[in-house]
């Protein structure tokens, strides 16, 4: 009996511990199964992997050594390698879930490019995501990435730390530059955001594929000073080597990048990476100075985590598992997301098994047709939170985490912390209470080159030289003005129109003082503020154009009353010639006496002051109209033209000076100039051709019309020059105002020698010949007398051309007379020879001389022919 007790016993006993150990062992401790992809390596991207799939594995290990966590489960993981290539891990994706184990969560993918496309594609196995590695703001996306958790923060919450540290450092104007993949841009647009609405410029962004020397290359060529770089670590090599090539680094620029690249980014191995061709020194030179800023992703209050262990400690256990130093470890920096994301999912599965089993569901019966284990977990997830190696650890409705963001600076090729921006409440901590960066200038580089205003003005010399000039000019007219005056009584002068001369030298007058104003720059600033250009650009404008249409408008006036009066004594001349001729005048004598006619005529013209004022006032109310017009619609004013910076080179400052000129200009200026030449263009051209049709013209009451056609020819010819030269040299300031202010004088000078010099001479030569001066009036003619010796000039040629005709006539007539005397001396003969004949034949035979009795009439025809040629002389009257 007590045998038989013994073996039940023994086998209760058996069954018991079968139950409590044995079964436990076989078959209680389940295993929940993750996939895992990593990008350990690869040829770009970010091979996080390195130091995060070691920091997932131990995480592994603490989490099924934790007892109070996932009892009866044993969390495991299969992974495979993405290369951070999208392509590839798809590919990995595909084996790790269509080969057993069934996989419940999704660790990773680690790097954006590949999690983008996995994550994206998850849902379609119901599979949850949690990602250590992956900082793309378009994973934020619920719509798109349904089934998304990360414990590595969006490259977004960096963004408001670039916007304290540009305030700070009181940056208004920067650059991007950016890898042209979804990770950077999807950030980049959210730095344009906020910097818009705090009113910081971005003024360029480049974007490159893989070589950034073009992109480089467009930041310097527009002079960037502050440059936000949003790239990978490869690519932030390629990048640096550009700047070192292109000087764009040292004391005038700063370089803001991310802060998650391992510590010795830059020192790689030319033979790794031998598309770099730039030495780590290089490297280093162009890197000195510059910031990064990156999510804090430690637990910086050392206190211990979920997993027991502090940061520091975990660091240590990590450290001891790794092949490489931490420094050169891709992924040591998050490695701590990877270690929490693992303990996440191990805290969502603890609470899902509790949940599924109010359904009466296992965790492990989960497959990819699941959905409601999916949310399940999904919600397990959402509502995980607690103490982690990289911080406290919850997720947003987006799965995103919240954290700081630690900003460093590189100083002597070393990371050095300045502070923590803390997102609550937008203020970032200096260490230890103030930045301590240090720059090599000794001081922050400024947004932008100091730009000074350098104002081109006119070269003193040459403005002095001019106005001396130009009043010199002024000093002569005002001579010839008083010459004009003085001798106002003489005939000379009188012929010459003294009145329209005047008009002449007030218009020079003018024009000379517009050679002074258009030398006013800005080197008479108390003198001519800026409010005042207006005043001059409009003085300028109507002072020039009415002095050249007083001046030249006088001298045309001149020469088209000239070619006015030629033209009339041409037609009168014709129709006089037309009258002769109707008289009964030889065609070959009439172009001789229309000759004559004309030139008698043309000297005799009378010409009134009216009728050259006319002219004048004429083209004095087109200016006025076009002048009034324009300022009125599109007044003139100050208008500074910049010239290209150049850098200052009395100085070791970033400055440059910027050379403007001061100019007038308004709206539409070139339509306004357009209409001005064409006019004046047209009225130069005009004066011109009459000058040359009037060259041999003399008119007594225009007795310096030739001086004037001359000066004509100068004006135009200048003018013609000096417009279009004076456009093309408008911004070298110095050579247009010499070129202007000469040909203004030149035509000027010119004018007053051509019009003046002959009187002058004339007068002084006048004045020597006769001492007397009563004398030296009396030799000039009357104007009386003038007339009666013009009308007795006419008078004479008019007889002249009468006796002409006449003697023509008597030479004709002398002629006939001639013909006539030799015919009757013929038929004389003829006549006695008959005669002869007939006494010869009445002496032979009387009946001969009765039949030729016709012969005896001849004596009375050639009577009568005789009688007839004599009457003719008296019907002509000769
Ligand atoms: N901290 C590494 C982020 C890498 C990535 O977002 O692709």
């Amino acid at each position: 009996m007590f045998q038989r007790r013994y073996i039940s016993f023994s086998v209760y006993a058996l069954c018991i511990l079968s139950t409590c150990y044995l079964i436990p062992i076989c078959s209680c401790v389940k295993d929940l199964v993750l996939a895992g992809i990593f990008p350990i390596t690869g040829k770009g991207g970010w091979a996080g992997g390195v130091g995060c799939y070691p920091a997932a594995q131990l995480a592994l290990e603490h989490v099924n050594n934790h007892s109070g966590l996932l009892p009866g489960y044993h969390l495991t993981m299969h992974y495979n390698d993405s290369e951070c290539e999208p392509g590839k891990g798809i590919t990995i994706l595909y084996d790790l879930l269509y080969n057993e184990p069934q996989k419940i969560m999704l660790l990773g993918p680690g790097c954006s490019t590949v999690t983008t496309t996995i994550a994206e594609a998850a849902k379609m196995w119901n599979l949850v995501v949690m990602s250590y590695g992956s900082s793309s703001p378009a994973l934020s996306d619920r719509r798109r990435f349904t089934t998304f958790f990360r414990t590595h923060p969006s490259a977004n919450l960096n963004n408001p730390a670039y916007i304290q540290l540009f305030k700070h450092y009181g940056w208004q104007k920067i650059n991007i530059i950016q890898e042209a993949e979804e990770v950077f841009v999807s950030s980049v647009e959210n730095l344009e955001r906020l910097c818009k609405q705090n009113k910081i410029e971005v003024v360029t962004r480049q974007s490159f594929l893989k070589d950034p020397a073009e992109a480089v290359r467009n930041l310097n060529r527009s002079d960037a000073r502050i440059i936000v770089g949003l790239f990978y670590e490869k690519p932030a090599r390629l990048v640096f080597c550009e700047a070192y090539k292109n000087n764009l680094y040292g004391k005038r620029v700063v370089w803001l990048i991310i802060g998650w690249y391992a510590d010795n980014w830059y020192e790689v191995d030319p033979d790794k990476d031998p598309d770099v061709n730039c030495t780590k020194e290089e490297l280093k030179e162009a890197l000195e100075g510059h910031l990064t800023a990156e999510s804090l992703i430690r637990n910086s209050n050392n206190v211990s985590t979920l997993s027991g262990r502090t940061t520091e400690q975990f660091f240590n256990e990590l450290g001891s598992r790794l092949t490489t130093k931490p420094t050169e470890t891709p992924g040591y920096v998050e490695a701590p997301l990877a270690y929490d994301a693992v303990w996440a999912i191990a805290l969502a599965f603890n609470r899902s098994i509790q949940e599924l089993a109010k359904y009466g569901k296992l965790l492990e019966d989960f497959t990819y047709s699941d959905e409601f284990t999916s949310q399940v977990i999904y919600n397990a997830t959402q509502n995980t939170e607690f103490e982690g190696v990289s911080g406290r650890v919850s997720f947003t409705s987006e799965g995103d985490r919240i954290a700081q963001t630690q900003i460093e600076q590189m100083q002597d090729g070393h990371y050095k912390i300045l502070g923590y921006y803390d997102p609550d409440i937008d203020v970032i901590n200096w260490e230890n209470g103030r930045p301590r960066d240090r720059w090599i200038g000794g001081k922050p580089p400024r947004h932008e080159t100091l730009k000074y205003p350098q104002f081109r003005i006119v070269e003193r010399f040459l403005f002095w030289s001019m106005v001396t000039l130009a009043g010199f000019g002024i000093v002569l007219a005002i001579c010839c003005l008083i010459f004009n005056f003085t001798h106002r009584m003489r005939r000379l002068i009188q012929l010459s129109h003294p009145n329209i001369n005047n008009l002449m030298l007030f218009g020079i007058v003018l024009c000379l003082i517009s050679v002074i104003l258009l030398g006013l720059d800005k080197a008479f600033d108390t003198l001519i503020t800026n409010e005042r250009f207006y005043m001059l650009c409009q003085a300028r404008a109507w002072i020039l154009m009415t002095g050249f249409t007083l001046s030249y408008g006088s001298m045309f006036s001149k020469i088209w009353n000239v070619h006015r009066l030629s033209t009339y004594a041409k037609k009168e001349s014709k129709r006089e010639a037309r009258r002769s001729a109707g008289r009964g005048s030889f065609r070959n004598n009439t172009s001789f006496a229309e000759i004559r006619t004309f030139s008698s005529l043309v000297q005799t013209q009378k010409v009134e002051s009216w009728q050259l004022y006319i002219v004048v006032i004429a083209l004095l109310v087109v200016d006025i109209l076009i002048l009034a017009l324009w300022a009125g619609i599109h007044p003139m004013d100050l208008a500074p033209y910049k010239f290209p910076p150049e850098k200052a080179t009395d100085t070791d400052e970033d400055i440059e000076y910027e050379p403007v000129l001061w100019q007038c200009a308004s709206p539409h200026d070139t339509i306004w100039m357009g209409v001005i030449f064409a006019y004046k263009g047209l009225f130069l051209i005009f004066g011109l051709f009459l000058a040359y049709e009037t060259r041999s013209v003399k008119i007594k009451e225009l007795n310096d019309s030739r001086f004037v056609g001359m000066s004509i020819y100068n004006v135009v010819i200048l003018c013609i020059i000096t417009a279009p030269v004076s456009l093309i040299i408008s911004r070298q300031h110095n050579a247009k105002f010499a070129f202007v202010a000469l040909s203004i004088m030149f035509c000027s000078f010119l004018s007053m020698g051509l019009i003046f010099v002959p009187k002058i001479i004339e007068i002084y030569r006048r004045k020597t010949e006769h001492s007397d001066s009563k004398k030296l009036e009396d030799s000039i003619p009357s104007r009386e007398e003038e007339e009666k010796y013009q009308k007795l000039l006419g008078e004479n040629e008019e007889l002249k051309k009468q006796i002409q005709e006449k003697e023509e006539k008597i030479k004709m007539l002398q002629g006939r007379i001639k013909d006539r005397a030799s015919e009757r001396a013929r038929l004389t003969l003829e006549y006695q020879k008959s005669k002869e004949a007939e006494q010869n034949v009445s002496s032979s035979s009387p009946k001969q001389a009765e039949t030729s009795g016709e012969n005896m009439v001849v004596p009375d025809r050639v009577e009568q022919k005789r009688h007839s040629d004599s009457a003719l002389p008296s019907s002509t009257g000769a």
